[in-house]
């Protein structure tokens, strides 16, 4: 049976039931759900939830699936490996990917509505900050292709509510989404998009990853799914979407038309203000018939968790093209899974660390800071890394800045330069030992100590 939502959720049902947490009570969309899930965080949970009923809509939600990287881990069959190995693995099934199929028929389309029967409101929709502008569709993976190449795209991009049939869109200026509609109103043209919603963690790992633009997504799923993605053909735009999916929403965005969208309660963990933003004008949607709506707990671990690991595998490529020696890299909860990066190294050469750090900034514009450390630094600890910095660095040899430079407009730091352009000031830092410093304090003997000889 092909990967989907369904096999992954009896996958924790049967393998790792703590990992689920089911709600049987009816929730309302605003803000009760959003709060089910803030009062699990607070007390350290991060399991999946299925809302069962939600109050105005006939469809259970799933959320929050991808906000503990062990279920991530579960999801591509290495649970219970190290941070390294999981990345590893994803660098090679990344770069080993599966075209998709393209097949006749397929639960998402047992149910087709058309026209002026499309109704985004009947969808369980959550709404989950209290400034939020509306209810927010934010797992809808947007399916788009390049007009210059024909080379299908995908991207997650925020979906806020405005009618019964459209919806504003933010597409960053980091996404390759942004170029493909910018290039298509630059000619006058609409853009048409799919938005793909339920499907298992593999597809979303996959669609995530930081490619070219003249990589198809689907095939990088293809290889972190390790099995093609099965793929049917939209009623009324002419792209592909998958075919074992729940929902699937048609639309365009007109050229030329922008309309406010926000305040959201974005992955920094502040707002992103009120802004002029494009429209998607919603006018066929398909689903399964017991269809199961998937979203993610925006501005939190499920927002910020499954970003965090697809970068670092594409950062450490990069990276270990410019550095052979480079160990590991570690995209922090505590920047957000997007702002700060942890590069370790076995230094051979002394510079290296910050040609390491230069070619992470390279990699992903998101960066702003980047901490490259000797390799007996665990980066898996902030604290480790906080004392390498506090003990091994002189700001004035070892820090570099590189201001205005492009970045993501959600960053609360970033400013708008010349273009309108979303741009941030960056900082590498070589936290590495420099030559003559110190011996580190040992105390001979102490690992044969056996206390109990002592009490
Ligand atoms: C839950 C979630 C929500 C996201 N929301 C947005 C968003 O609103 N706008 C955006 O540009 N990127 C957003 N991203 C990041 C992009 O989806 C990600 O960078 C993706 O790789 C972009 O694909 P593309 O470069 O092929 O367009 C989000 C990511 C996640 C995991
Ligand atoms: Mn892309």
């Amino acid at each position: 049976m092909a990967k989907d939502l369904r096999t992954f959720l009896a996958y924790l049902q049967q393998q790792m039931p703590e990992s689920l947490f089911s709600v049987e009570r009816e929730v309302a969309p605003r803000f009760e759900a959003a709060g089910i899930l803030s009062k699990l965080e607070q007390q350290g949970r991060y399991p999946a939830v299925l809302f069962r009923r939600v109050k105005g809509s006939r469809f259970p939600v799933v959320s929050n699936m991808h906000a503990d990287p062990e279920r991530l881990y579960a999801a591509m069959g290495l649970r219970g490996a190290p941070l390294r190995t999981v990345i590893a693995e994803y660098g090679r099934r990344e770069a080993s990917p599966v075209e998709p199929v393209l097949v006749q028929d397929g639960p998402v389309k047992e149910v087709r509505i058309r026209g002026k029967e499309v109704d985004l409101f009947s969808l369980p929709v959550f709404t989950y900050h209290e400034k939020d502008a509306g209810p927010y569709i934010t797992l809808g993976m947007c399916v788009m292709k390049d007009p210059d190449t024909g080379i299908r795209n995908a991207g997650i991009y925020r979906l806020m509510l405005k009618d019964g049939h459209r919806l504003g869109v933010q597409i960053s200026e980091t996404s390759h989404g942004h170029y493909i509609r910018q290039k298509n109103e630059l000619a006058g043209k609409p853009t048409e998009v799919a938005v793909v919603i339920g499907h298992h963690p593999g597809f979303y790992l996959g669609c995530l990853s930081l490619t070219g633009l003249d990589v198809d997504e689907f095939a990088v799923a293809g290889g972190i799914l390790e099995e093609p993605l099965e793929t049917i053909g939209c009623e009324t735009i002419d792209l592909q979407v998958p075919a074992n999916a729940e929902f699937v929403l048609e639309g365009i965005i007109p050229p030329h038309i922008r309309e406010d969208e926000a305040p959201f309660g974005e992955f920094a963990g502040t707002y992103s203000k009120r802004k002029k933003n494009p429209v998607v004008e919603i006018q066929a949607i398909t689903h399964r018939r017991d269809a199961y709506y998937q979203d993610s707990f925006a501005g939190h671990a499920d927002n910020l968790v499954p970003g965090g690991f697809t970068r670092s595998s594409f950062i450490l490529k990069a990276v270990s093209i410019a550095v052979p020696t480079v160990k590991e890299v570690h995209m922090p909860r505590s920047g957000r899974c997007r702002f700060i990066c942890y590069i370790s190294v076995k230094k051979i050469v002394e510079g290296d660390p910050k040609i390491a750090a230069m070619a992470a900034f390279g990699a992903d514009p998101y960066l702003k800071y980047v901490i490259v450390v000797d390799d007996d630094v665990d980066i898996t600890s902030d604290e480790q890394m906080l004392h390498a910095v506090a003990t091994r660095m002189r700001a004035q040899r070892d820090l570099f800045m590189i201001p205005y430079a492009k970045g993501s407009p959600l960053d609360p730091s970033a400013y708008r330069g010349e273009g309108d352009t979303p741009m941030v000031d960056k900082l590498g830092f070589d936290a590495t030992r420099k030559p003559g410093y110190p011996d580190e304090i040992t105390v001979p003997g102490a690992e044969e100590i056996d206390l109990d000889k002592y009490v």
